[in-house]
């Protein structure tokens, strides 16, 4: 019988069988520019220069370290989660403070939850490899809608008009929110280099950051170019965790869009890290 432990690496997204026939993508430059809203938080640079970040921990708050988090949202006072693993994938609803889950769904076995994000009272949740995106009313949580798309799923995020997928690939589709058809595409890259294994995302001050599958890193990534304009090193988040044993890798980032306050956590992580980020020198 599989333990816990193995059993979760066996079933974590994008294996290496998937990736050898992974496409990579380029893109095009771009002189879009942007107003920053916070001046701690990057936007877009005209620059080609990648600014390298450490992130300084400003609260740490207790997490379910069963929790095999593949999604992480900000709304209305309270984080959103998504977590996978088939037999466990939930939609739940989570104090900041405390980390006491106030509310959750279970979904079918079969699924493998995924990317989670919520536009307009909605929740939009995909799963990995089943092709279906579930659409749940807020706050209820009861479904009212699905919808299909190609590939696999895997992160989740919304710019106010489109939603924004990765697929583990270097890939980032932005679909429209009324047919989930693809409006187009961008091909992330740092320094003419595809970046690979795009996870779990956020929006943040007109910029998509991606966590980076089996990695402490996050990029920062302007959504015309599909340049990387920045990159987040989160190690020092893990000399932080209240227990480290059994834990898997960084995904997960929610945004507080009035306060600024950006928030990290992990696949079965014991906390969830309210941070900053400091320009590394
Ligand atoms: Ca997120």
């Amino acid at each position: 019988m599989l333990s816990c432990t193995s059993e979760r690496k066996d079933l974590s997204e994008g294996n290496l069988k998937t990736n050898n026939s992974v496409k990579t993508y380029y893109a095009t430059d771009s002189t879009n520019s942007n107003q920053s809203i916070n001046k701690n938080i990057p936007t877009i640079s005209s620059t080609k220069q990648v600014k390298n970040y450490i992130v300084k921990i400003i609260a740490k708050n207790p997490h379910d370290n069963k929790a095999y988090t593949q999604g992480l949202v900000y709304y209305k006072g309270y984080l959103y989660e998504s977590t996978g693993l088939h037999n466990h994938s939930t939609l739940r609803k989570v104090d900041i403070k405390t980390g006491k889950v106030l509310q959750l769904i279970g979904l079918e076995p079969r699924y493998f939850a995924e990317g989670l994000t919520i536009y307009k009272d909605k929740f939009y949740q995909l799963t990995w490899e089943t092709r279906t995106g579930f659409v749940y009313d807020f706050p209820s949580m009861k479904i009212s809608d699905t919808f299909v798309y190609q590939g696999e799923g895997w992160g989740l995020t919304h710019n106010g008009e489109e939603l924004i997928m990765s697929d583990g690939t270097n890939v980032i589709r932005f679909l429209s929110t009324e047919d989930y058809s693809v409006r187009r595409i961008i091909a992330v890259q740092s320094e003419g280099k595809p970046v690979m294994y795009l996870n779990e995302l956020e929006y943040i001050n007109g910029m998509i950051w991606s966590n980076v599958w089996q990695s402490n890193e996050i990029m920062i990534i302007d959504p015309y170019s599909g340049n990387v304009t920045g990159k987040i090193d989160a190690s020092s988040l893990l000399h932080a965790l209240d227990k480290s044993y059994d834990i898997e890798v960084l995904n997960g980032i929610a945004y507080d869009s009035e306060t600024g306050k950006i928030y990290l956590t992990g696949k079965n992580w014991p906390n969830v890290f309210e941070v900053e980020l400091e320009e590394k020198k």
